[in-house]
């Protein structure tokens, strides 16, 4: 704590003396005082004549120098390579203070700097060129720079690949019609332009290595790993492997800033950190289960580390080999199995750039293959994926790019050809489809068979549920009486109408739900005057009148969001939305909830969460008998679960140390830096009721807190005026049974399902939902939490960036039912008992 304290009287410890004066000493006095005005009296007059020249003759002067110093030059930056004939390649030339690499990089960077007099503009503002590296080949790496000052910024424009590329071509070209013997030839120029961040000098820098990968896995790391990476590092690993050889490089933990603008790794398929041969661009954090993992297509490869950030992260270990190049390349062939696997070129890793495959699957005459893709990514920036005109796989004269979560296809003949290609830049993970032979006669055996040619089962037809992904099942079909007919000839159940949820898929299922022109429909499709828009008093059960009002009058009602000062703040969702409402700045304390701090794979397909994905969901296990119920972490002490969980006949059930919690767990049969903790207290809501299982929710103390690591997290608290719109897609989470009446899970499972409005939840629970409750899955059945998730999570992602627990799993009829949704507990109505219990 800061304090500053001053004692009358006394400084230093001393105290203060008055003396009076006689009168001779008086005079004396007297002179030396007038003496002593005078000289002050100069002084200031010298002061002001000093002011007024600088005011008037040097001020302008000096604030013209302080503008330019904020302005600073901007720097062009290209790269690329040369390749050069006639020069034999000398192994030397990989060592920067070789004098074969120093006088071949001296001879290419004059060249380069003639050539750049052929254009007066680059001429003008050229102020370097620096020669990287040489290759086999034999292949020079440089990059040059430009900087152009400040005066003539409007230029900067101008200084484009095209331009620099055209005065290099030239002027080599030149060169290779006059050159003497003793010339370079250069033949092929390349030029891109380049974050001057990347443009390092070799035999200059700290931070610069080369590698020589062999067979043999070697680490390398970021400078100050794992403590944390300097700010402004701006590193470069240079790797070399022999001929005929890839270089593969996996990253074992890799952990940098979030936004990639700050700090980033980039890695290329080149010696030169030019962006046609990027390979990747990385940030963030990767799960151990989601390695980064990268090759090249031939015996080079760049890893540039750039950091600008303040904020310490500790940073990478990465492992560099060499593989023979042949396992690069091998892909495609016949295949003539019934059924099989295809992977994308190293998959899991990356796949390399610049490789096409081709497969040709046969399956005997008379039968045609299905190929069902089990995960499919590759994304590439500025790349538009109807027309994929980079890296794709091609089936039946049809290219496929990007991420795609449901991918089938069946062959017209016998035989299906399936393409691959990856160009020179940009890779990703790949895919892996699964392909099998199948009889057009009977393709799918007492199934439904998709236009796809998946298959699935025969009631899962015209239900109002797109089954077959590409809604083939949903075409076609004669409406029943209690369903809805679509615009477009799909059929929905009638439930589904005006529900807020575009089932229909062209919105003809919401459209004739409008009221009166001067009304306003609340979600739950109740008719209200449009004076309750934005009055700041909720009016619909769902809050939609107020959910789009940004402003704040100060009004307190029920659904206001109340801050610690009583103060209320009439805006939706007001709490730790990183915009500070209340004047005391209560809506943003607390906020350290609600995030994932691994940037997630999202590999498509399978609804295994992974490791992090869901770091405050927990398992609870009773006695001997394993997992049985889910639970949220919502501080380090305290856990939030289902009151049937503990409130059942047994009273074993109810004994805090019959059970044991297990966070940042997976895998149930995985240990690994998953914290137990045994339970010290249950609270069970008073008010629980083992019939109707209204105020369903428990309050678990841990007897010893839990360390909040990157799989252990708590999940946000909504305040009780949270709104959370029919129609929101959320996440439930849990080991619970994989279908009704079925065995649990092993790992970690996660499903999307959506709030369903209360009245329709209502209707399908006959009238047995509670204020306490809510609904959330889908009518058309297929989704939903089953038995041993209870206890467990609803989260809804938010706006704000923030992940907020809005249900506790408790009950439901059956699982997956077709109209029999998942009822949960509401957070937001027992949200003050939780706050009473734990002071959270
Ligand atoms: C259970 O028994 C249970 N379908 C949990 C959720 C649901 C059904 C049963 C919802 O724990």
């Amino acid at each position: 704590m800061y304090s500053a304290r001053y004692e009358y009287g006394e400084r230093n410890g001393h105290h203060e003396r008055i003396d009076f004066l006689t009168s001779k000493e008086k005079t004396s006095k007297r002179k030396t005082g007038i003496l002593i005005g005078v000289l002050l009296a100069l002084l200031i007059l010298a002061a002001v004549a000093a002011f007024l020249i600088w005011f008037f003759v040097f001020k302008d002067a000096d604030s013209e120098a302080t503008i330019s110093q904020h302005l600073i030059p901007s720097k062009r930056v290209f790269s690329g390579h040369m390749k050069l004939a006639d020069v034999s390649y000398d192994q030397k030339l990989e060592d920067t203070n070789s004098n074969q690499f120093q006088d071949l990089a001296a001879k290419l960077q004059g060249a380069l700097k003639e050539n750049y007099k052929r254009d007066p503009l680059l001429e003008k503002y050229y102020t370097t060129s620096v020669v990287t590296a040489f290759s086999e080949g034999v292949k020079a790496y440089y990059w040059s720079q430009f900087e152009i000052p400040v005066r003539d910024q409007e230029i900067v424009p101008e200084f484009s690949e095209e331009r620099v590329l055209e005065a290099l071509e030239a002027g080599f070209e030149e060169k290779r019609r006059t050159a003497s013997r003793s010339d370079i030839r250069v033949t092929e120029v390349t030029a891109a332009l380049t974050d001057p961040r990347m443009a390092r000098n070799p035999r200059a820098e700290k931070c610069f290595f080369r590698l020589e990968a062999a067979e043999k896995g070697v680490n390398f790391t970021s400078p100050g790993y794992p403590v944390a990476y300097p700010c402004k590092s701006r590193c470069q690993w240079q790797i070399r492997a022999s001929e005929n050889s890839a270089i593969s490089v996996k990253f074992h933990s890799f952990h940098i800033e979030d936004d990639c603008s700050d700090d980033f790794v980039s890695i290329f398929d080149s010696l030169s950190p030019d962006d046609s041969q990027a390979i990747t661009h990385q940030c963030g954090k990767r799960p151990p289960s989601n390695p980064l993992e990268v090759v090249s297509s031939g015996n080079i490869m760049l890893i540039n580390f750039i950091t600008d950030t303040d904020v310490s992260h500790p940073g990478f270990v990465a492992e560099y080999k060499a593989i023979p190049l042949r396992n690069v390349q091998r892909c495609g062939g016949v295949i003539s199995n019934d059924k099989g696997v295809l992977t994308s070129p190293l998959h899991p890793s990356f796949y390399p750039p610049a490789v096409d495959c081709k497969w040709t699957i046969q399956v005997p005459a008379g039968n045609k293959v299905r190929l069902k893709f089990t995960m499919f990514r590759m994304k590439e920036p500025g790349v538009d994926t109807r027309v994929c005109h980079k890296d794709f796989v091609e089936i039946m004269g049809t290219k496929y790019c990007g991420e795609l979560s449901t991918l089938a296809v069946t062959s017209t003949t016998n035989v299906l050809d399936v393409m691959f290609h990856s160009d020179e830049s940009d890779t990703d993970k790949g895919f892996r489809a699964e392909f099998s032979a199948y009889d057009p006669k009977n393709p799918c055996p007492s199934k439904f068979a998709c236009n796809s040619g998946i298959c699935i089962g025969k009631e899962l037809q015209c239900d109002g549920w797109n089954d077959c992904g590409d809604m083939s099942d949903e075409m076609k079909c004669q409406c029943g009486k209690d369903q809805f007919p679509c615009g477009n000839g799909l059929c929905k159940p009638r439930l589904w109408e005006c529900d807020s949820v575009n089932d229909c898929g062209d919105w003809s299922d919401e459209k004739r739900c409008s009221c009166e022109e001067n009304e306003w429909r609340c979600g739950d499709g109740l008719c209200m005057p449009q004076d309750v828009v934005c009055d700041n008093k909720r009016d619909c059960a769902d809050g939609s009148d107020e959910a789009s009002c940004k402003t704040s009058t100060g009004i307190c009602s029920d659904y206001s969001f109340k801050c610690a000062n009583e103060e209320c703040v009439n805006k939706v969702n007001a709490e730790c939305d990183r915009v500070n409402d209340c004047a005391d700045q209560s809506d943003e304390t607390g906020c350290d909830c609600g995030t994932r701090p691994y940037k997630l794979n999202r590999i498509v397909g399978g609804q295994n969460a992974e490791l992090g994905e869901w770091p405050w969901q927990v398992s609870l296990h009773f006695q001997t008998s394993g997992h049985v119920c889910g639970a949220s972490i919502i501080s380090d002490t305290w856990l939030l679960s289902a009151a049937h969980c503990f409130v059942t006949r047994d009273s074993a059930n109810h004994i805090a140390s019959n059970w044991q919690t297990y966070s940042g767990m997976q895998d149930q049969y995985k240990q690994d830096d998953v914290q137990r903790r045994p339970l010290k207290r249950i609270i069970s809501h008073p008010d629980y009721n083992e019939m109707t299982f209204d105020y369903d929710i428990a309050l678990l103390e841990l007897s010893e807190p839990l360390k909040f690591t990157d799989t252990i997290r708590p999940i946000c608290l909504p305040a009780p005026s949270h709104v959370f719109p029919a129609g929101m897609p959320c996440w439930v989470t849990g080991w619970g049974a994989l279908r009704e009446g079925g065995q649990k899970a092993r790992i970690l499972q996660k499903a999307q399902v959506k709030i369903i409005n209360d009245t329709v939840c209502n209707v399908v629970t006959e009238g047995q939902v509670t204020s306490r409750m809510l609904c959330s899955g889908f009518l058309a059945g297929g989704v939903d939490a089953c038995q041993g998730d209870s206890g467990g999570p609803l989260a809804c992602f938010e706006e704000s960036g923030k992940w907020f627990q809005v249900g506790i799993v408790s009950w439901g009829e059956g699982c997956a039912r077709r109209n029999k949704p998942g009822v949960y507990s509401r957070v937001t109505k027992l949200r003050a008992w939780i706050k009473k219990e734990t002071k959270i």
